[in-house]
């Protein structure tokens, strides 16, 4: 029996450093009120989607950086509010990422999943794996990425959550609600968030990201040259949200900020969505804003979970040990000359 959710990934073009927030949440409506005109039930927004991706400046000025944080309750505040709102009125529910400064004075790199239908936040995630530095590159002309310096990793780990009220639209659900899962841009690249989801029983993880066309300080310096650069960026986007997915039998779904930010960095495009096989169903063709919609049936999961990815039945948690014991590299030593 089919389970069919429409989910979009809302890709949000260039937005440049003197875009205000009311003008960004804009075009933010725009996408959705499209989204809700194609009966789409979930649309994830971008990694840090209000502003341009302040992270690739060094801001010493402490009033200027605090203006680039959401602060107290994001569906309440007056600037991002109507986007909140809008969800509401058009009964669709959104995930969208924002710099949060708590009331204790902590930063995360922040996403929530808010149900429109309920009109209440039922999960947030704080990302976990924080990409680049602290300092910026000796090098004045790098493109840095500072998100080291303004962002702690995340303290709520890699929390499944199941979406109520989902399933109305289709027929009865055997198996429950819908089980969601959210990471944020470089969490991505990395096994484990997903494994960590996986292991939660995971049908759709969402997954906003800010990843930069040319960016030979911070990726790679394989890629002196820009296009190339842009072309194996966006490879290894495919590469690991098509991965994962296979190996973790569930959707995903990835909404890029894409476009010349300021005018001149480039972020890369490549909003998708893809199937628990690894298939890439729907992606973006521009490097603007634009919707990314795909018909989604989470019967399809059952296929790898309960075959090759059947965890309770093949994993050998025994041979795992260094996952959580170690974090950087320990070689095996050399073997001897024979005989010695
Ligand atoms: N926003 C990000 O997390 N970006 C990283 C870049 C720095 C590599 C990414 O993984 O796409």
């Amino acid at each position: 029996m089919p389970r069919m959710i429409r989910l979009a990934a809302a890709q949000l073009g260039a937005i440049h450093i003197t875009d205000s927030r009311s003008h960004v949440v804009g075009r933010m409506i725009t996408l959705l009120e499209s989204a809700a005109s194609q009966a789409v039930q979930v649309v994830l927004f971008p990694e840090l989607a209000f502003t341009t991706f302040f992270p690739r400046y060094i801001i010493h000025n402490e009033q200027q950086l605090k203006a680039w944080y959401e602060h107290g309750d994001v569906t309440i505040n007056a600037d991002t509010r109507p986007l909140f709102d809008k969800a509401k009125e058009l009964k669709i529910d959104i995930s969208v990422g924002y710099a949060e400064a708590t009331e204790d004075g902590q930063h995360f790199n922040t996403c929530i999943y808010f149900s429109g239908r309920e009109g209440r936040v039922l999960s947030k995630y704080r990302k976990v794996h924080i990409p680049g530095t602290f300092e910026p590159d000796d090098d004045p002309d790098a493109v840095n990425h500072l998100e080291k310096r303004y962002f702690k990793p995340g303290d709520l780990g890699f929390q499944a959550f199941r979406v109520p009220g989902l399933e109305a639209q289709g027929p009865p659900v055997e198996r429950g609600e819908p089980i969601f899962g959210m990471m944020i841009c470089n969490d991505r690249r990395w096994a484990e968030s997903w494994r960590v989801l996986g292991l939660q029983g995971v049908e759709i993880v969402l997954c906003g990201f800010n990843t930069p066309a040319f960016a030979p300080h911070t990726r790679s310096s394989l890629d002196k040259d820009p296009e190339q650069s842009e072309r194996m960026a966006l490879f290894h986007h495919k590469l690991v949200m098509q991965a994962h997915s296979y190996t973790n039998a569930t959707y995903s779904v990835a909404a890029a900020r894409s476009g010349y930010d300021d005018g001149k960095y480039k972020l890369i495009a490549g909003s998708c969505i893809i199937d628990p096989e690894g298939v890439l169903l729907a992606e973006s063709k521009t490097l603007g804003d634009e919707l990314v919609v795909a018909d989604c049936d989470l019967e399809l999961c059952r296929q790898g979970k309960g075959k090759t990815f059947a965890f309770d039945r093949h994993r050998r948690t025994e041979h795992y040990g260094r996952i959580v014991a170690q974090t950087g590299v320990v070689e095996p030593p050399r073997i001897g000359p024979s005989g010695a």
